[in-house]
């Protein structure tokens, strides 16, 4: 069993989208073990993107994550994280494969509906950054 950390983002949860991801989650099956909606601070948001700190795109990417709610989800099952990175399809719409959340609901990078942690130190890293213990069901 393995655990990732997934988010729906401020232009998932404006256009309505949060429940078509969570059931698209569900008929997986994944376990939800951590669900909520919240605001992410300008502290949290440049943590979590650490690793694109000296990207040209970054300020960029750190105002769209904190201009709006975001879903933030604890998913767990066999193989969760590269799972939902390929429910999720490529950081491009344009390149992800049909039937993908982002092909299926996304036009552009900047705006790509979903996060998903792309490796264990990543999981274990962000589910830390945006969960406390008693937040996760055991
Ligand atoms: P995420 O971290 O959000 O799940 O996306 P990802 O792994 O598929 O892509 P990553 O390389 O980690 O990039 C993080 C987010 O930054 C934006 N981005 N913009 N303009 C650009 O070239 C560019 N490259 C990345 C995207 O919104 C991407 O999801
Ligand atoms: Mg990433």
């Amino acid at each position: 069993m393995e655990r990732t950390f997934a988010m729906i983002k401020p232009d998932g949860v404006r256009r309505g989208l949060t429940p078509e991801i969570l059931t698209r989650i569900q008929r997986k099956g994944y376990r939800v073990v951590g669900l909520k909606q919240m605001m992410i601070s300008h502290e949290t948001a440049e943590s979590h993107y650490a690793e694109h700190k000296d990207r040209p795109f970054f300020g960029e990417l750190v105002s769209f994550i904190t201009g709006g709610p975001v879903v933030a989800m604890a998913l767990e099952g066999e193989n969760a994280i590269l799972g939902w990175r390929g429910m999720m399809g490529a950081t491009n719409p344009a390149n992800a494969a049909p039937g993908t959340v982002r092909a299926d609901l996304a036009t552009t990078t900047g705006e790509n509906v979903t996060h998903g942690s792309d490796s264990s130190d990543s999981a274990e890293r962000e589910l830390k950054l945006f969960f406390s213990e008693d937040e996760l069901l055991k």
